[in-house]
């Protein structure tokens, strides 16, 4: 579609849908130029809506062969056919059966939307809206239908023919060379579930038993010779489906359940039902080939798409406002499988890191939306950090708020009441009003309302009256198309720290013991005073991040560093830490632009060192108290006229600094840490590679030859991914022959496999250095990259305009205008991609005077070009908006 077409939809016009689907057959003859689909549809007038005059079907660059209805050729002046959309004039009032077959080239499908080819295989892909690409359908969430679909190929170019639901019948076909198969899913499903998978895959088996006795037969599917490395993906799933069971009350509900790997995927994942189709990041790792970080993001996507099996799919969203529905709530519950398999507060950590990198920037740009918008105009730019992140924050305070139990117990009611339906967020937050008797209709705020509340805090100790009182304020920024807010329902949990670092009981003055720990910030103001406080405490608010906000509180830098050694919520005492290192690296930062050297706090190397020190902690969240904040996080914190050089400079300069200042400790840790014995890829071992990996980072970050000398044995030594691409991280910032050879040897190592080429592409898009603009340029012509495939274009142009902030945002405006003209040739090619490479502007506006300027040029370039994808297009008019 071009953005000409593009009309806004409004969750305001929802209208059920006019026409019904009850069954769908499908018949697919696979064929890599001439696919053909044959779609006979039950179809009855929806009674809830007045009969229509016409029955409309989406398509999208679709070919229409032939149609009939009730088996009888349709004339053409009962039908109007394009290529996005088939009317059928006058349908019969009673129901009736349409047959419609139609052509496609699955080569030739570019979008990687609809039926497409990956590698060796057909595949689909129909979230959003890519079933209309395949044949003429009600393209729409509540439309749902039980589907039956025979696939049909040659035996050599397909000998693998799957589908959802369960296997009904194979067979040969006689006197050719084709075969096909029949699968049969019971349960009714919107048309962006749909799937089919063909090809030439390897299979790794096996089975699940569920808690009622069923047993399920599991199967991933790999390219030839990939099995192998499929089997940490199969322990995740088994591990999923039995915390389903024990934590949601969940059962699987088919006899099957399949996963595809694919190398050519837009996104990280798909939950089709029983047979999910995965980008091959997601599946495939072996410790020679795939770092911890893969190890775990293949735990959390296969769970994810597992999870939406409940939340997703027996219960789905009546329109695509809604994806929130059964986005934020599989995020919830793919990120409290993580962290009651790994360790909460580390997990915790991590997903308030991606929430403030991703999200935080996208709700304080021009890309902000409502967790539920209300008007979009293209959907696949609406997978967003917010619907996903943000969308999962808002569940867990609705935790936090109600309690435990009775989220539980709302959990269990929504399964209920909604099985098999099509249904809403009211619907859904109706279940915990119901069974909290809470009102929650100003939470709901949180679904409308764009924007990062900003919430202060103040303190006042009253020696005599022995009394703490806090006075809370929130303050909702304004967002596109929203200028004035009302006040959201703020979830605080809090306590409070005697002079030893031990927690005080809290006795609040009205409300009488505060057990849960958590005050309620519901208007615009409000006071909280706490009682029996025999000594001025210490405050630590918004504990474990109970809510998505920026904390502004009165609270000294000694007070920080207190409770970054003392506070009994882990979160909060990583969270010390990274406050107080933010306050000194916006100093720096302002320091530097002054044209001054930085002077870093001497307590904060000190309480660098003590986190070092402490051997009490686990690896991982030793690790995670030793990193600094990114770059990203510290731009926010500045918030405006931002120097990309300067803030670079200043977290390189305290890095050197901590690096120095505690090298001697972090170089006996460092030793320490090294791995003995073969490569588990457990939480525990993890952890200390991760802690081994930042000691390495801060030793090296003087980029010396003794650094050089360091990373390069970390990379050399190496026996799994993990520790080779730490080394190489290291090295990569510390310019030098022995960079260059490392590149080298590792690209002479793994120039077959595409995954880890990857990464290697990414590690050099990312080095903050004046040629690597040209480097990237050089890369792109290398045969490890194509800009056909997403993970490719990901790893090197987005790790380019994502992650190299000071030559993305080169002065001289030579890395947008790269960057646009890659979106100009991309667009025509794989508009979703495209669209998403372009969100990397999003904080244009927070840019110094001169590099605003040239940012502006640049997406003003890209907007008056040729034509523009409603993808592009809609990205473009609102980054410029
Ligand atoms: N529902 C998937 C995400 C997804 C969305 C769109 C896609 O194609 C454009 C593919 C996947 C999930 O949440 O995992
Ligand atoms: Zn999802």
């Amino acid at each position: 579609m071009r953005s000409e077409d593009a009309r806004p939809v409004r969750l305001a016009d929802y209208q059920p849908p006019a026409f019904l689907i009850d069954t769908v057959e499908l018949g697919i003859d696979l064929d890599r130029h001439r696919t053909r689909v044959r779609s006979v549809l039950r179809v009855r007038a929806n009674p809830e809506r007045q009969a229509p005059a016409a029955l409309e079907l989406d398509g999208d660059e679709l070919k229409l062969l032939s149609v009939k209805l009730d088996g009888r050729p349709l004339p053409a002046d009962a039908h109007e056919a394009t290529a996005q959309k088939l009317t059928i004039l006058q349908p019969p009032a009673e129901s009736f059966t349409l047959e419609i077959e139609t052509e496609l080239d699955p080569s030739a499908n570019t979008k990687l939307m609809g039926l497409y080819r990956s590698g060796s295989a057909y595949c689909t892909q129909c979230e959003a809206e890519g079933f209309r690409r395949i044949t003429y359908f009600p393209d729409r969430p509540d439309v749902m239908a039980v589907y039956t679909v025979t696939l049909t190929a040659d035996r050599d170019d397909a000998p693998v023919l799957l589908a959802n639901g369960n296997l009904q019948q194979k067979g040969e076909i006689p006197e050719t060379n084709r075969h096909f198969a029949v699968w049969h899913d019971p349960h009714p499903k919107p048309s962006y579930l749909f799937a089919v998978v063909g090809g030439n895959l390897d299979r790794l088996s096996d089975s699940f038993t569920t808690m009622s006795g069923r047993k399920v037969e599991l199967g991933i599917y790999v390219e030839p010779g990939k099995a192998g490395r499929a089997t940490y993906a199969m322990d995740a799933l088994k591990r999923s489906m039995v915390w389903d069971e024990k934590v949601f009350g969940r059962e699987y509900d088919l006899d099957v359940f399949n996963i595809v790997a694919v190398s050519d995927f837009n996104m990280g994942a798909m939950e089709n039902k029983g047979l999910n189709v995965f980008n091959d990041k997601y599946v495939l790792a072996s410790p020679e080939t795939a770092t911890d970080a893969d190890y775990a993001g293949i735990e959390s996507v296969i769970a994810h798409e597992y999870f939406h099996n409940w939340t997703g799919n027996r219960i789905t969203c009546r329109d695509w406002f809604q994806l929130c529905l059964k986005e934020g709530l599989t995020v919830f519950r793919d990120q409290e499988f993580s962290s009651d398999e790994r360790s909460r507060p580390v997990k915790r950590i991590a997903d308030v890191r991606t929430l403030r990198s991703h999200q935080f920037p996208e709700d304080s740009g021009p890309l902000a939306h409502p967790v539920r918008p209300d008007t979009y105009r293209e959907i696949n730019n609406f997978y967003t950090a917010t619907i996903y992140e943000k969308g999962a924050e808002i569940i867990r305070m609705l935790k936090t708020l109600i309690g435990a139990d009775l989220f539980a117990k709302g959990m269990d009611l929504y399964f209920d009441r909604h099985d098999g339906q099509a249904t809403t967020i009211e619907a859904f937050i109706a279940c915990f009003a119901d069974v909290s008797k809470q009102d929650l209709s100003q939470f709901m705020l949180w679904y409308a309302q764009a924007g990062t509340p900003e919430v202060q805090v103040q303190t006042r100790y009253d020696a005599e009256a022995k009394t703490l009182h806090l006075d809370v304020a929130q303050k909702v920024p304004a967002t596109p198309g929203q200028p004035t807010k009302k006040p959201m329902v703020v979830p605080l949990a809090f306590g409070l720290l005697d002079q030893d670092g031990r927690d005080l009981p809290i006795r609040l003055a009205d409300d009488g013991w505060a057990e849960n720990g958590v005050i309620v910030l519901d208007q615009e103001q409000k006071g909280f005073t706490c009682t029996g406080v025999s000594a001025r405490p210490v405050l630590s608010v918004n504990r474990g991040f109970s809510a998505p906000i920026r904390l502004i509180a009165d609270i000294t830098e000694d007070d920080l560093f207190f409770l970054a050694r003392h506070d009994s919520d882990f979160f909060n005492r990583w969270e010390a830490l990274q406050k107080v290192t933010l306050r000194e690296l916006v100093k720096s930062v302002d320091a530097i632009r002054a044209g001054e050297t930085p002077a870093t706090d001497p307590r904060l190397i000190s309480a660098f060192a003590s986190s070092l020190e402490d051997q009490s902690l686990e690896h991982a969240f030793a690790a995670q108290l030793l990193t600094l904040p990114s770059e990203v996080e510290l731009t926010l914190e500045i918030g405006r006229d931002i120097d990309p050089d300067a803030v670079h400079a200043a977290l390189l300069s305290l890095r050197q600094e901590i690096g120095a200042g505690i090298a001697a400790q972090a170089l006996e840790r460092y030793r320490s840490l090294q791995d003995s014995g073969p490569f588990v890829p457990g939480a525990a071992s993890a952890g200390r590679r991760s802690l081994r990996a930042v000691l390495l980072g801060l030793l090296t970050a003087s980029h010396g030859k003794e650094a050089a000398e360091l990373a390069a044995t970390h990379y050399r030594s190496a026996t799994n991914m993990t520790d080779r691409i730490s080394g190489l991280a290291a090295l990569s910032r510390i310019p030098g022959t022995e960079r260059e050879e490392v590149l080298k040897d590792f690209r002479a190592r793994y120039r077959n496999d595409a995954l880890v080429m990857d990464k290697w592409l990414s590690i050099q898009a990312a080095i903050p250095e004046e040629d690597a603009l040209d480097r990237v340029k050089r890369l792109m012509k290398e045969p490890d990259f194509s800009l056909s495939n997403p993970n490719r274009v990901r790893a090197l142009i987005g790790s380019f305009a994502g992650g190299n902030p000071t030559q993305f945002h080169r002065a001289d405006g030579t890395g947008y205008q790269f960057l646009v003209r890659i979106i100009d040739e991309l667009d025509a090619k794989n508009p979703q991609v495209a669209a998403r490479l372009l969100t990397a502007f999003r904080s244009w506006r927070t840019l110094e005077a001169g590099r605003r300027a040239r940012a502006e040029a640049a997406l003003k370039q890209l907007a008056g070009g040729g034509n523009r994808s409603s993808d592009v297009a809609d990205i473009l008019t609102r980054t410029l908006g």
